[in-house]
């Protein structure tokens, strides 16, 4: 499919889904916002794509909502718009790895898209806020939610109330980030972690993409339960039969998602 604000590359079983409005530092407006979800939604459906890379430009994973298409709406525009709301369930939707791989700025929706996906790189240059209290808004897309869940109470009050920037090395140790490299090794380091990932079993690195989002959707106990159950069903699969010989015959497993 032809895109105009994403520029989206399949090799080696990972595809890279690349924001591409740099005019705008990747802004998010409508139209981006609807051709990730749709490029996500066919990354998840091809048998081609084991995971997924989402990222920005050196400059800027994203700068937030584009403010000049939401500048001059009214409350009743956003409400019967729900503006933003389907493409972010789309997103959730999405049942194979995603990660994000994040240079330059990603703030306000940016953050909050970062947020969306199953754990973030961040190059040394990665900036991350919610600045919308500046603009007199909060944010929409999950960055007092998903951003509390992620570095806790105290530092997501903080980056909510006074809009300041994390640069990469808090995002790392408040746990925002799962690693950082120099910005330059970002990509590499980026499709290194989707390689390993596309070596899997897809059905058990589905399986831990959802058992890991359920720890914030329920309590313990239930949250465990579904983690136990998930367990035993995959004792239904060929591919933990493979896994287990593989280790017991000291070679490489080979996975065939079934
Ligand atoms: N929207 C639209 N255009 C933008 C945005 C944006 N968020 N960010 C940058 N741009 C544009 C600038 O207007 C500028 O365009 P032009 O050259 O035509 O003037 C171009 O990108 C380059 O930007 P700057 O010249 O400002 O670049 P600087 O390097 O000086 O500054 C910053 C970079 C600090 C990132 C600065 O651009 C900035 O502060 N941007 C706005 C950041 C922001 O406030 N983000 C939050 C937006 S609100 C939001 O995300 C809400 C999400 C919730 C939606 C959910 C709904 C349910």
């Amino acid at each position: 499919m032809a895109y105009e604000t994403i520029i989206v590359e399949i090799a080696d079983d990972i595809a890279t889904i690349r924001l591409n409005r740099p005019d705008a530092l990747n802004a998010l407006n409508q139209k981006l916002l609807n051709e990730v979800c749709t490029a996500l939604e066919e990354a998840d459906a091809s048998d081609k794509v084991r995971c997924i890379v989402l990222t920005g430009s050196e400059k800027a994973f994203a700068a937030g909502a584009d403010i000049t298409e939401m500048a001059d709406k009214t409350y009743v525009d956003m409400t019967t718009q729900a503006y933003f709301q389907s493409q972010s369930r789309r997103i959730e939707a999405i049942r194979k790895p995603i990660i994000a791989a994040v240079s330059g700025y990603a703030l306000g929706g940016g953050c909050e898209l970062a947020m969306m996906c199953d754990f973030i790189i961040a190059a040394d240059t990665a900036k991350f806020g919610q600045p919308e209290i500046n603009l007199g808004v909060i944010p929409g897309m999950g960055g007092t939610q998903r951003l509390a869940r992620y570095v806790g109470k105290s530092k997501a009050m903080d980056m909510n109330l006074t809009g300041r920037f994390m640069d990469a090395e808090e995002a790392l140790s408040s746990g925002l980030v799962s690693r950082v490299v120099p910005a330059k090794k970002l990509m590499e380091e980026a499709q290194g972690a989707a390689q390993k990932i596309a070596a899997k079993s897809m059905l058990a690195a589905m399986a831990v993409k959802d058992t890991v989002n359920r720890a914030f959707e329920t309590p313990l106990a239930e949250g465990l339960n579904y983690e136990r159950r998930t367990f035993y069903g995959l004792f239904a699969t060929q591919d933990q039969k493979e896994g287990m010989a593989a280790f017991r015959d000291k070679r490489e497993a080979q996975f065939r998602d079934k």
